[in-house]
């Protein structure tokens, strides 16, 4: 299959020049180039989404699935893998979805390590509410809301990741189309909690970052051994997604293990329950909400 088969006739809202249209496209050709390579089947890729600008990729990508809540994306991905261990699951999530209203979730994503892909557009503000600080915006932004500066340092959501027990643990950026959609590839393919963290700069409310990350931004070298725990945390601590001073900017795979899977630890997942044909009256559970 192609690229543009992914695609959907919905007019696309996102301001012309975002990053997103990036990140769309990598999806794109990731996910039919693992179709080619019959490494997952398009029909059984269930896509969840978070509330926000990233959100907006569930009407343009043609695939099953489910536009959340706001901060939500990771427990409607956990509850799908665990309804049939079969999907393969990936969630689109904001930095704010992520990190502020669902950040007890991406914890918990991290720790129980069940074979899901999380990626998160990283453009450290509410871009769809008109760019707030959130919990990954560097310290002294000042946005309409925090008109003094923002007061506390980001979250480093690749520290997060890593001491909470991610197995696959990666950053890409928007801009750079074919090495994000390698990442993408290698974080679906991993049998265990993915995240990418994806630097997205807004440029409509976060306007320095993108000239900050295309002089600053670099490929991890391919002597990073990604099994070393402690060097993955040493280089994701290389950039503290603040502004000030010009810190390099590692993008590629940071830490890649591998441990027991989530669902390994159900056995009721054991045996296919969820290809049972259950006959379920609709009508009578519904009648409430009619
Ligand atoms: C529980 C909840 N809180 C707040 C909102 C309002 N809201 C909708 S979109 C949004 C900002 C989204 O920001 P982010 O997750 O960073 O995504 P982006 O728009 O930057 O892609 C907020 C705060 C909401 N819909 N639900
Ligand atoms: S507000 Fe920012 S993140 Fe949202 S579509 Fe526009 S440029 Fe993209």
């Amino acid at each position: 299959m192609k690229p543009e088969e992914l695609g959907t006739k919905e007019e696309n809202t996102w301001c012309p020049g975002c990053p997103n249209f990036g990140i769309l496209n990598s999806a794109k050709e990731a996910l039919s180039e693992l179709a080619n390579e019959e490494k997952l089947s398009v029909k059984n890729i269930a896509l969840v989404t978070g509330i926000g600008c990233h959100g907006k990729i569930y009407d343009y990508l043609d695939l099953n699935g489910f536009n959340g809540l706001h901060g939500r994306v990771l427990p409607v991905c956990l509850g799908m893998k665990l309804g049939n261990p079969n999907l393969t699951v990936i969630g689109f999530g904001g930095d704010g979805d992520t990190f502020d209203e669902g950040v007890s979730h991406f914890v918990h994503a991290c720790r129980y390590n069940a074979d899901i892909t999380m990626m998160v557009h990283t453009n450290q503000v509410f871009a769809l509410t008109t760019g707030q600080a959130n919990a990954v915006t560097e310290k002294g932004f000042v946005d309409g809301s925090t008109p003094l500066g923002q007061g506390e340092n980001p979250i480093n959501s690749l520290v997060l990741a890593l001491e909470m027990g991610a197995t696959f643990v990666a950053r890409g950026y928007a801009l750079q189309g074919p090495h994000l959609k390698i990442l993408m590839k290698k974080a679906i393919a991993h049998k265990g909690f993915s995240f990418i963290d994806i630097l997205q700069p807004c440029i409509v409310y976060h306007k320095h970052a993108m000239p900050y990350l295309n002089k600053n931004v670099y490929k991890i070298a391919e002597t990073h051994n990604i099994s070393d725990f402690n060097q993955a945390l040493a280089k994701a601590r290389e950039w503290d997604y603040s502004y000030e001073k010009d810190s390099p900017v590692p993008v590629g795979v940071f830490y890649q293990t591998s441990r027991p899977i989530f669902e390994s630890q159900w056995p009721q997942l054991k045996t296919p329950w969820h290809t049972i044909d259950k006959k379920t009256a609709w009508s009578k559970i519904t009648r409430e909400f009619l």
